[in-house]
């Protein structure tokens, strides 16, 4: 157990929370990050160039840029900065680091230890019962690759793995050498993410995306904020909650935690600002309790209903609703029966501020609402996403200036990289277009999301993992299981940049094939390339890296994933791969050729601001069965809890991107130096006679199983009686595989019901 989570604790340091977000300090921290990790001068080149036009686009978040002018210095943000500097690291895990470090060694490593290694240089091998990582040559590792792919009884026992930080050219290409190989198991982290923002926003508005530009944002007189910590994970948006603001719009914050960004910005590109002390941004928070947010809107619902039947048309967009919606009817007749009292008491919040923002939310008639991880993560998620687009469209708010859904996303191109083609589950138009394009036969059958993955290798039925980027080991849930089901793997393959956890929990045999970061320069046979993403409103832009390569070896994403094919497909293929990775122009000529919205790609992504997608709904145009946005009728969360039970959400602290642990400190929230701690309500802390600093383990049970996660500390932290907080990934092994969102499958890592016994 001790190689997956080493459970050892540091000296935890409670600060004051801090009340203010980003500003001097934040500069302040994202430059001592620049000088601890990076080349100097490559610091100050790669900030300069970072998403600007021509530049390259921050592997920190999906945040949009600005389409008209950017600050001169830089789009910049602290948490984009570390990301960077994680990436432009001058440390290196070179074959030395390898031979000196023997697995055991560094599975003893913490997730921070094992990351703060550096930039790994060299495609690595871990030949079956070695000790050691070895140097291996690129050709043998392809080798290696397709003599274990292609001696499987079927496709379907291989499993090809996405995380979102992977560029439009390198997703194209691996959806397309995974299906010419026969197979739809292509997971990604989107399984974990946004999955139920996919499956709710297509049934109900026809599209699985967000439908705001960053102009809407600025535009509307109200903006809901929920289930989302921008200050930590996307800082940017700050500065549109500001501009918002300015133009005289409000904001309204939801969520179980008074997240620092959300309460005062100080904008670091404005000095003035930074003099005067910044804005306040939120004008209505709601401490919602965890997974309540059904309740609380309904509730919300209900209020803005009675006073609509005193004055019809007066409160809802009558109009709209009546040429553009359907299940109306339905929908008020549920509110009629609803009982205001139980939701109210179900949320947590007072009455007063439920009316107060219904008050606010009559008034208002461009309506945007931003979420994250807080809605997306609960086995009712696709529900409550449901839910806030009846809110959105009792206002008519979708498809107007100023108004619309806002699913911020995780990864830098997680919305892209399924935009072109990765899912489990091949979309009829896609599978005629590779069908047609490509002279194959695509599966037909879906393939395994993550959860699904993770069960086939638990059960024996997938016996190669392959990985496109990311940490699948740390990032998916019940931790204890994902290593059995890894460990039992004939072979584990990871295109990575840095070490982590999924490198030494390993199958029988494993290979690190080491890729260029968004930062490194890209050259290939036809010149230096660049790549594309699109952001969370539906930007695709180029992204040109600035840096030399941490290795001479290092080969592209585009080039590693056309070498495996070529290498595996042999004759079978009816693809040039080495021509595709000559000019990646040649493989946007082939995206331009299946996927809706590409066409002239080439030269579209050369636009300085780039290029649009198409979406419907912007324009109220409503991809469903019938035409129509859809009002929906769902029932309230439901968790009761035994008495010693807590609902548990695992979040993000200040200094670590997922996985990747940058720093030990949590500096908005005053946690320090640990992060194996609860956060917990004050008066539940003395119910349970426990006092901060206190050592616990935790412990949750579903269906007759009990999973752990040892040696935490609880500390006091304002939070609703009844809920606690962990940090992702280090409670992961609480989260049982077992319980997934309805209709998304996704984890549930925001609502874990655990209990605490004192150590
Ligand atoms: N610096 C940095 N940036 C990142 C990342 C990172 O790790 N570090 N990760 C990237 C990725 S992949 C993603 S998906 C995003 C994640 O961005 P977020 O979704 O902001 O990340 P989390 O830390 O998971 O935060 C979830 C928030 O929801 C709240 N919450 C939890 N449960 C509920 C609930 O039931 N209701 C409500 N209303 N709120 C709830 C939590 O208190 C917290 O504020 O950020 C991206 N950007
Ligand atoms: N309990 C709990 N679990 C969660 C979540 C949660 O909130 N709570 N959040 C979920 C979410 S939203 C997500 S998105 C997933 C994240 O899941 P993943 O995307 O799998 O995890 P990351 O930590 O982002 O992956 C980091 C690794 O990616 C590699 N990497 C970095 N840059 C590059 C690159 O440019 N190319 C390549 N090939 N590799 C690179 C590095 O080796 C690094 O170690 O986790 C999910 N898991
Ligand atoms: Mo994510």
């Amino acid at each position: 157990m001790s190689e997956l989570t080493p459970e050892r604790l540091h000296n935890l340091e409670i600060r004051e929370r801090q009340t203010k977000a980003a500003g001097l300090p934040a500069l302040k921290y994202s430059l001592k990050h620049v000088d601890e990790y990076m080349h100097y001068g490559a610091g100050l080149q790669t900030l300069a160039t970072l998403n600007q036009k021509g530049g390259f686009d921050c592997p920190g978040c999906a945040w949009p840029d600005p389409d008209d002018s950017r600050t001169p210095m830089a789009e910049y943000c602290e948490n984009g900065v570390k990301a960077i500097a994680e990436e432009a690291t001058k440390r290196r895990a070179d074959p030395d680091f390898f031979a000196r470090h023997s697995i055991t060694e560094l599975g003893d490593m913490t997730d921070f230890e094992l990351g703060k290694s550096g930039r790994i240089t060299q495609p690595m091998h871990l030949a079956p019962g070695a000790t050691h990582y070895q140097p291996v040559s690129w050709q043998a590792a392809f080798d290696l690759v397709a003599a274990e792919l292609n001696k499987l009884d079927s496709p379907d026992e291989a499993i090809f793995y996405t995380s979102g930080r992977a560029s439009n050219e390198a997703a194209f290409l691996y959806q397309l050498f995974v299906r010419q190989y026969g197979t739809n198991n292509l997971p990604d982290c989107s399984n974990m993410c946004h999955e139920s923002t996919g499956t709710a926003l297509s049934e109900v508005i026809g599209i699985g995306k967000g439908t705001t530009t960053l102009q809407d944002l600025h535009e509307a007189d109200l903006i809901i904020v929920m289930g989302q910590n921008p200050g930590t994970n996307h800082p940017r948006q700050l500065s549109a909650l500001e501009k918002c603001k300015e133009n005289g719009g409000r904001i309204i914050s939801v969520n179980p935690l008074p997240e620092t960004g959300l309460l005062t910005f100080v904008n670091p590109q404005r000095p003035l600002k930074v003099l005067s002390g910044g804005t306040d941004l939120t004008d209505i928070f709601l401490q919602v309790r965890i997974n309540e947010d059904m309740s609380l809107v309904r509730a919300i619902c209900k209020i803005l209903w009675e006073e609509e039947k005193k004055a019809p048309g007066t409160v809802f967009d009558q109009e709209f609703i009546e040429q553009y919606t359907a299940g109306y009817a339905a929908w008020t007749k549920m509110l009629e029966e609803t009982d205001l009292e139980a939701c109210i008491d179900g949320c947590g919040v007072s009455r007063e501020l439920i009316e107060e923002a219904a008050g606010l939310i009559h008034g208002s008639s461009k309506i945007v609402l931003c979420y994250a991880m807080g809605l997306t993560q609960h086995e009712n998620s696709v529900d409550v996403i449901k839910e806030m687009i009846n809110l959105l469209l009792l206002k008519g708010s979708i498809g107007k200036p100023g108004a619309g859904i806002c699913p911020v996303r995780g990864h830098s191109n997680v919305q892209g990289d399924r935009t072109v083609g990765v899912w489990e589950k091949l979309k009829p138009e896609l599978r005629e277009r590779l069908r047609a394009v490509f002279n194959f036969e695509p599966p037909t059958e879906d393939g395994y999301d993550v959860v699904n993955s993770v069960k086939a290798m638990g059960e024996g039925r997938a016996k190669v993992f392959f990985a496109l980027g990311g940490n699948f080991l740390s990032a998916t849930p019940d931790t204890v299981y994902t290593a059995k089901g890894l460990r039992q793997c004939n072979l584990t393959v990871h295109i990575s940049t840095k070490p982590n956890r999924s490198h030494v929990v390993h199958g029988r045999q494993a290979l690190i094939l080491p890729c260029l970061g968004r930062t490194e320069k890209d050259l290939r046979a036809e010149g230096e390339q660049f790549v594309s993403c699109e952001n969370s409103m539906g930007v695709v832009q180029m992204s040109k890296g600035v840096l030399e390569p941490a290795s001479e070896h290092l080969r592209s994403e585009c080039a590693i994933i056309a070498g495996v094919a070529k290498t595996t497909l042999g004759d079978r293929t009816t693809v040039d791969w080495a021509n595709l990775v000559r000019n990646y122009d040649n493989i946007r000529e082939l995206i331009a050729a299946c996927v809706p919205g590409f066409e002239r790609y080439n030269e579209k992504v050369r636009e300085p601001a780039g290029f649009y997608l198409p979406n419907g709904p912007r324009n109220r145009r409503f991809d469903t069965a019938d035409g129509k946005a859809h009002f929906t009728v769902s029932p309230l969360s439901n968790h009761a809890l035994a008495p010693g039970e807590y609902l548990m959400m695992t979040v993000r602290s200040h200094d670590q991107y997922n996985t990747t642990i940058y720093g030990m400190h949590d500096r908005y929230r005053g946690i320090h130096h640990e992060r194996r701690v609860v956060m917990m309500n004050e008066q539940d802390l003395a119910a349970a006679g426990l006092v901060t600093g206190d050592k616990v383990d935790l412990s949750s049970e579903y269906d007759g199983e009990t999973r752990y996660a040892r040696l935490f500390q609880v500390v006091a932290y304002p939070i609703p009686s009844g809920n606690i907080a962990t940090y992702f990934p280090e409670a992961n092994s609480l989260v049982p595989i077992t319980r997934t969102a309805r209709g998304s499958n996704t984890p549930i890592s925001k609502s874990v019901r655990v209990r605490l016994h004192k150590r």
